[in-house]
């Protein structure tokens, strides 16, 4: 029996339920004992392999279809009645003849299967800010990693009541075939249809999809933002916590900037990090006039490869249990995993069965994890977990950073001139391509806010909103941009990064709060090098300079691509992004 009476949830998974034909219906209640009957199935189908119980209790493997290893931004379509509206970045489809192809392909697709539905909350269920969702899907693997990433189960139905206000979520791996691969949106009708996939981002709706590309439009609408950010407190010796967000492309470094551990002279001095979320931010204006933040998800899954004791270590403790690894590679030795970087030397296993299932060798060329192989790991298992993670106020938000993966042109860290100057820094960023999307990899590429292949609707509407936002805003954030990834003439990082980017975050922080001085320059502020705290690392301050070094010829290049970039948007582009860009222009002459 349905454990709702809700006539709008009843009556569309009835309408879906005749689509797809599934063999049987299962709700999930979130509760352990279905959970674990799950598991064991996913285990007998060999969907999961069972890993070390006593090493990594409650953790699993999965290995997807070799071709279904990332987002598909090629196969993601945003599907509004008129097609100026999804913006010249987004791909878009006619709803209607996308829901005529998409029902021809969900025909009869669950036959023989079992359809779950998901009752899901992004944000703190019962909370204002709280929106719901019901995933219908074919995959235990989508089930199992969503009761991970979101709050799931039967408290939601409770909340949502006979409400009509969710987002649907159809799902089914179909039969992965890779030509009719489609991650559909329909903003005006809160619907997402996902088919031929069952990897990550393209099938756990509740994230990219819900969170960020529906949610962004809603944002709009409703007055609030979604965004691709972390959000992270800092806490100083006298004990104060101060907060930022921060938005990055995919696989640069939010997870490791969410949970990072100081440098050993700010931990014995008493600094603290916590981490509130490693992915995504719900924003909005709180009473006190301040920006206020929360994360909607309930768990992380993050890139495991580079994740180590010493680069990310809270990170590595969250998936010491009840986590699930996609595409990692087995140690059958003894039952637990392995990926790149997880250990140097001797301590890399000389045996391993790689993604693919097949045998790998100490010194194999090819690497035995897929580079974008992740760990969906519950947040409650993160050594630093925010004690607001569970506060549906969420937390005050002093900084937004923004930042990306940029060789020569970005300097470590600069602070925006004003909000309207911070909006134009980040609708400007670019970003080298990484593995986790499909496609190719170290290109740049211009990635607003981080936001790309993540915001819902037009991007020059969604700059506009930016800006709009600042007004509402009394107390605004101030805005500065990082690159942790600078290199040398022979191509290594100049930047220690990971724990060390506490001294980058310290500087941030003391901008927000009118403790430090900052110099001029052509791109906005940046720190004075002796205000960047160098103690115990292995860096001069001529090479912090070298960091922070504006190259007037890269900029003037830089000018060109933005122009070039912003061409795409036409009369959309809002006024004050023109002139923030003919202000660079100016002082670069
Ligand atoms: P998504 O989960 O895809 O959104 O990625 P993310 O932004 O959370 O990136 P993540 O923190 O997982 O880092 C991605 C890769 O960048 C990993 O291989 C990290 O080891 C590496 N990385 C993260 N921070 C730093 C840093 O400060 N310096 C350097 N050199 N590499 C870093
Ligand atoms: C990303 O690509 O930004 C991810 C992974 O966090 S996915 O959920 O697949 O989008
Ligand atoms: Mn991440």
């Amino acid at each position: 029996m349905a454990p709702t009476q809700n006539k709008a949830v009843l009556s569309w998974i009835d309408e879906m339920a005749a689509k797809a034909r599934p063999a049987s219906i299962v709700w999930i209640d979130g509760s352990e004992a279905q959970l674990n009957a799950l598991r064991r199935q996913a285990v007998d189908e060999g969907i999961l392999i069972q890993l070390n119980q006593e090493k990594l209790p409650g953790c699993y493997l999965h290995r997807t279809d070799p071709h279904d290893v990332a987002r598909v931004e090629d196969r993601t379509f945003i599907c509004c009645r008129h097609k100026e509206n999804a913006g010249p970045t987004n791909n878009w489809m006619n709803p209607q003849e996308m829901y005529d192809k998409l029902y021809a392909l969900f025909d009869g697709t669950m036959e023989g299967r079992t359809m779950y539905v998901i009752p899901y909350s992004m944000g703190i269920v019962g909370s204002p800010f709280a929106k719901y969702g019901i995933e219908l899907t074919d995959s235990i693997y989508v089930v199992l990693n969503m009761t991970i990433m979101t709050r799931v189960g039967r408290q939601v139905l409770d909340a949502l009541g006979d409400s009509g206000d969710y987002i649907k979520g159809l799902h089914s791996y179909g039969t992965l075939d890779n030509e009719n691969k489609y991650i559909a949106h329909f903003p005006e009708d809160n619907t997402i249809i996902s088919i031929n996939s069952n990897y990550g981002g393209n099938v756990l709706l509740g994230k990219k999809c819900f969170a960020l590309r529906i949610a962004s439009y809603l944002g709009q609408q409703e007055g609030w933002m979604a965004e691709h950010m972390l959000i992270l407190g800092i806490e100083n010796p006298q004990g104060e916590v101060r907060y930022l967000s921060a938005a990055f492309p995919s696989a640069c470094g939010k997870t490791n900037l969410a949970m990072l551990i100081p440098p050993e002279g700010y931990r014995k001095a008493g600094w603290k990090v916590w981490c509130v979320g490693d992915d995504i931010a719900w924003l909005r204006v709180g009473p006190d006039g301040r920006l206020w933040a929360v994360n909607p998800e309930y768990g992380f899954f993050g890139v495991a490869p580079g994740t180590n004791a010493k680069s990310n270590f809270n990170a590595l403790e969250s998936t010491k249990k009840n986590t699930i690894f996609t595409n990692v590679a087995y140690n059958p030795a003894d039952g637990t995993v392995w990926w790149d970087g997880l250990s140097k030397g001797d301590d890399i296993p000389e045996t391993l069965i790689d993604w693919n299932g097949l045998e790998w060798h100490r010194g194999d060329e090819k690497k035995p994890a897929h580079p974008n192989s992740r760990f969906t790991a519950p947040a409650k298992n993160c050594p630093c977990l925010s004690p607001e993670f569970d506060n549906p106020q969420g937390v005050p938000i002093s900084a937004i950073i923004f930042g990306g993966r940029r060789a020569k042109t970005a300097p470590l860290v600069y602070q925006s001139r004003s909000w309207e100057h911070g909006v134009f820094v980040g609708s400007t960023m670019a970003s080298e391509t990484t593995a986790a999307a499909a496609g190719a990899v170290g290109v740049v590429r211009r990635d607003p806010m981080a936001m790309l292949p993540f915001c819902g609707y037009h991007m020059a509407d969604y700059w506009q909103h930016w800006l709009d936002m600042g007004k509402k805003i009394a107390h605004q954030p101030k805005i500065f941009n990082v690159n942790w990834f600078r290199l040398d003439d022979e191509g290594n990082f100049i930047w220690p990064g990971f724990g060390d980017n506490l001294r980058v975050l310290e500087w941030i922080m003391k901008r927000c709060f009118d403790e430090v001085d900052a110099q001029e320059t052509p791109i906005g502020y940046e720190p004075n090098p002796e205000d960047i705290n160098l103690e115990g690392l292995d860096v001069t301050v001529d090479t912090l300079k070298e960091l922070l070094r504006v190259d007037p010829e890269l900029w003037r290049q830089e000018v060109a691509g933005i122009k070039e970039f912003y061409a795409k948007f036409g009369d959309k582009l809002p006024e004050e992004l023109k002139h923030q860009l003919s202000i660079l222009e100016e002082n670069l002459k």
